[in-house]
């Protein structure tokens, strides 16, 4: 089993300085339920299709006795307090109810996206060693038991629906409630997935203590209380609809969270007119979805308040649209699953939530903007993102080598975003220094794509660069220098389906080059070229 305590801690005179602050609390994730059902215990939790795809509804009490029902039946199959569980999940109601069985026992998911294939998942059960792998039977035309039956030998495996050799979560089901062993406040309550700049994406250990800090000011300064009715149209493990203010939030405050099986307008503007949603949460691809399919709907969107948009840039233009068409507030949400999230408050004025990304959550959010020599720029000038606070992690899980990279000496956070702070202390994304594509929000290290290209026999090198896109911001374009043969673009795409890489890290574009530019050698070199390839696409295209 690998050692929890594998990534840096907080330093003790900061954890003993949140704690006084009151930011750190006694609360776990495995009483939060059990406490929120003793509070609301008939109010509705949860709205969601199951995975037969029939509607159905959880109060507080039936939530949290499921969740304890499921802890029981994972105790029985030998998964303990401190295991790893991948959770797999499309948003479907068994997600909620998986999600607290986990939390209930002292288990840490691993928040995998429904649209990770085997070669992510692979990495995600042996990386951290996980002892249970925890599916949906089939999802938008995928069945995720074949990942199981290519990458999760050995260990065990339980389905939420038709469950062919596994185990049935209903079976889990049957167990007797469990009493848990109780876990400590500032211990991993789980494992979150970051965007990525390398050839194997890293894990982010979040404690209960830092991550409820900002579970519970999230929802605060996004106003949810016990009638706030939140749809989740993105996937429920990400973190930003888990937790700015996301599912936990909405929980927290004794409020409703309705799943969204899918993100199309259709489904979602049904739901908010079945549900009186108050609240949702976008990327910016989906909201410039909303504003177009809303001129001609004949739902009623009315219930809406806000509407939160982040996960990557949104345009000015496109913001000033959201209040108007919408009938809803626009919030940003610049957000990392490392920890800090800015938002734009609720009471702002117009110019400052369609022109800034947000202010952080917490007094204690240190916010550096620095040059290339980690010297701070004048304020209001552009630089390079650092960041410290009480929810933000201080390494990621076993990557001692990746950390001395991606964090400064004093604990610093280097996120990678170019930004530049206004006098009054929001922030305005300018660009990015890592090397890492966003797609609409979903995020691709180019260097994982690259080295399953080269697998291919006919690729001598591969470089993946992100070109610009109307809709969805960015897209990816992979170089690539034949060897031989140039191979067939779709045979290419087909190729990397093949080898298990989610459908959004597969190149949208492929073009075929002699060679590339020369320039220099080493790892800093590989950033070069696709810059420079980058600035090539105009003219290739
Ligand atoms: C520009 N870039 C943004 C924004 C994130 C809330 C909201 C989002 C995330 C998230 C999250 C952006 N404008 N509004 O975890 O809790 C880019 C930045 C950032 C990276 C983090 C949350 N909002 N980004 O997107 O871990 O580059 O988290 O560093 O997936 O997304 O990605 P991720």
């Amino acid at each position: 089993m690998p050692d929890l305590s594998l990534h840096p801690q907080y330093p003790d005179e900061f954890a003993a300085r949140y704690r006084a602050a009151g930011y750190w609390t006694d609360e776990t994730f495995q009483q939060f339920l059990p406490r929120r059902a003793e509070q609301f215990p008939d109010h509705v939790a949860v709205i969601g299709h199951d995975s037969a795809g029939v509607q159905r509804s959880l109060t507080y009490a039936e939530l949290s006795a499921s969740a304890e029902r499921i802890a029981g039946g994972f105790a029985e199959l030998g998964i303990q307090a401190g295991d790893r569980v991948v959770l797999h999940m499309p948003n479907i109601i068994e997600h909620t109810e998986v999600l607290f069985g986990l939390f209930r026992l002292g288990a840490l998911p691993v928040f995998a996206l429904p649209a990770h294939r085997s070669s992510d998942i692979a990495h995600f059960i042996n990386f951290t060693d996980a002892a249970a792998y925890v599916i949906a039977d089939r999802h938008s035309g995928f069945d995720y038991r074949e990942i199981a039956r290519t990458v999760a030998t050995g260990r065990m495996v339980v389905v939420a629906g038709e469950a062919a050799e596994f185990t049935a979560l209903t079976d889990l089901r049957a167990a007797a409630p469990l009493a848990p062993t109780p876990v400590n406040p500032e211990c991993i309550a789980f494992l979150q997935l970051s965007g990525g700049t390398t050839g194997t994406p890293k894990l982010i250990p979040r404690t209960h203590a830092d991550y409820l800090y900002s579970v519970r000011e999230s929802a605060s300064i996004c106003g949810i209380t016990k009638d706030t009715r939140m749809l989740v149209v993105l996937p429920a493990s990400h973190n930003f609809p888990m937790s700015s203010p996301g599912i936990l939030g909405v929980l927290h405050a004794g409020g409703t969270v309705v799943l969204a099986p899918d993100p199309s307008p259709t489904t979602t503007f049904t739901l908010i007119e079945q549900h009186r949603v108050t609240i949702s949460s976008l990327v910016p691809p989906l909201a410039l979805a909303w504003l177009s399919a809303a001129k001609n709907t004949t739902r009623d969107l009315t219930s809406l308040e806000v509407l939160q948009v982040g996960g990557a840039k949104f345009t000015e233009e496109a913001a000033r649209r959201i209040g108007p068409e919408l009938g809803c507030t626009l919030q940003q949400v610049f957000g990392m699953a490392e920890g800090l999230v800015n938002y734009t408050r609720l009471d702002d004025p117009t110019d400052t939530i369609v022109t800034t990304q947000g202010r952080p959550i917490s007094p204690a959010d240190e916010i550096r903007v620095v040059d290339d020599n980690d010297n701070d720029v004048v304020l209001g000038k552009k630089g390079h993102l650092l960041t410290r606070g009480p929810y933000t992690i201080r390494g990621y899980f076993n990557a001692a080598e990746h950390n001395a990279a991606a964090f400064t000496h004093d604990g610093f956070y280097r996120t990678g975003d170019i930004v530049r702070v206004t006098p009054d202390g929001y922030i305005v994304v300018e660009g990015r220094s890592k090397d890492q594509i966003n797609r609409g929000g979903e995020k691709i290290a180019p260097e994982e794509v690259e080295n399953h290209l080269i697998a291919h026999p006919h690729v001598l090198d591969a470089a993946v660069v992100s070109v610009p896109d109307t809709y969805l911001g960015e897209r990816t374009c992979a170089f690539i220098v034949a060897d031989g043969t140039p191979p067939n673009p779709l045979v290419l795409k087909s190729f990397l389906r093949g080898r298990g890489v989610a459908g959004f890290k597969v190149p949208d574009l492929i073009h075929i080059v002699s060679e590339f530019p020369a320039t220099g050698v080493g790892k800093t070199s590989r950033s070069e070229l696709r810059r420079t390839l980058a600035s090539t696409w105009e003219k290739v295209t």
